[in-house]
C-alpha cells in the first residue's frame, strides 16, 4: 500500500475532504463572512495542535525523515505568527473557545503519538496534501481571500508535501499488515475529520 493507493481507494470521501462551499466561496468571492471569520479562528487552534502533533512525529522519524518533519515544524510556527497578523488586521479574537470539531481533530493528531510511525506519517501526509488540494480547488480565490489560496497553493508548500509523501511511502512499503492498517485508519479519519472541519465553518453562531 501507498499513499497513492489510499487517494485512489478512497477517492469519494476524499472528495468530500476536499470539495466544500466554503472552498467554493473563496473562489468566487460569495463566502459568507462568519464563515470565513470561524474558520480563520478555528485553524489557528488546529494548527497550535498540529504543532504539538508535530513534535510527536518528529521524535518517533526515523533519520532520512528528521530534517522534512522539523522544517515543516518551523513552518508552522511562522504559520502561527501569519495567522495572528491576519486575526489583528481583521480584528478577530484569537482566545475564544475552541470548537468541538477542531478539538476532536486535534485530539485525534495528538492520540497518534501512541500509534506506530507509518501512520503518524500517512496521517500527517494527509492532513497537508488535504489543503494543498482543497485551496487548489480555490485557485486563485476572489482577492480578500488570495493570500490564504497562496499560501496552500505555492510550490514550497507543494514541495513540502511530496516530500511528506515520500517519507509515508519509505514508512509504509516494509510495514506489517497492522501497521498498514492502522495506517489506513489514520487516513480515513483525517478525511472525516477534514470534511468536519469544513462544515464547522458553515454552522450558524459567531466564531
Ligand atoms: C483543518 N487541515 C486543517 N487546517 C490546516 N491548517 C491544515 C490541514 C494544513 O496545515
Amino acid at each position: 500500500m501507498s499513499p497513492q493507493t489510499l487517494l485512489v481507494r478512497y477517492r469519494a470521501l476524499w472528495d468530500s475532504a476536499t470539495r466544500h462551499p466554503f472552498l467554493e466561496g473563496v473562489r468566487t468571492g460569495a463566502l459568507p463572512e462568519p464563515a470565513f471569520r470561524r474558520w480563520l479562528v478555528q485553524d489557528y487552534h488546529f494548527v497550535r495542535g498540529l504543532l504539538t502533533s508535530q513534535a510527536y512525529v518528529l521524535a518517533a522519524a526515523p533519520r532520512p525523515d528528521q530534517r522534512v518533519v522539523a522544517s515543516g515544524l518551523l513552518a508552522l510556527v511562522d504559520e502561527l505568527d501569519w495567522f495572528e497578523g491576519h486575526a489583528r488586521e481583521r480584528g478577530l479574537a484569537l482566545d475564544v473557545q475552541v470548537h468541538p470539531t477542531c478539538r476532536e481533530y486535534v485530539d485525534f493528531l495528538q492520540s497518534l503519538r501512541h500509534a506506530p510511525y507509518p501512520a503518524q506519517i500517512t496521517a500527517l501526509w494527509a492532513c497537508e496534501r488535504a489543503y494543498l488540494d482543497a485551496w487548489t480547488g480555490a485557485a486563485p480565490g476572489a482577492e480578500p481571500y488570495r493570500d490564504f489560496v497562496r499560501r496552500w497553493t505555492q510550490p514550497a508548500f507543494a514541495q513540502y508535501v511530496a516530500s511528506l509523501e515520500s517519507c509515508a511511502s519509505r514508512a509504509l512499503g516494509p510495514a506489517s499488515a497492522a501497521e498498514q492498517e492502522a495506517a489506513e485508519e489514520a487516513f480515513r479519519r483525517v478525511a472525516e475529520l477534514e470534511r468536519a472541519f469544513w462544515e464547522m465553518t458553515w454552522e450558524g453562531g459567531e466564531p
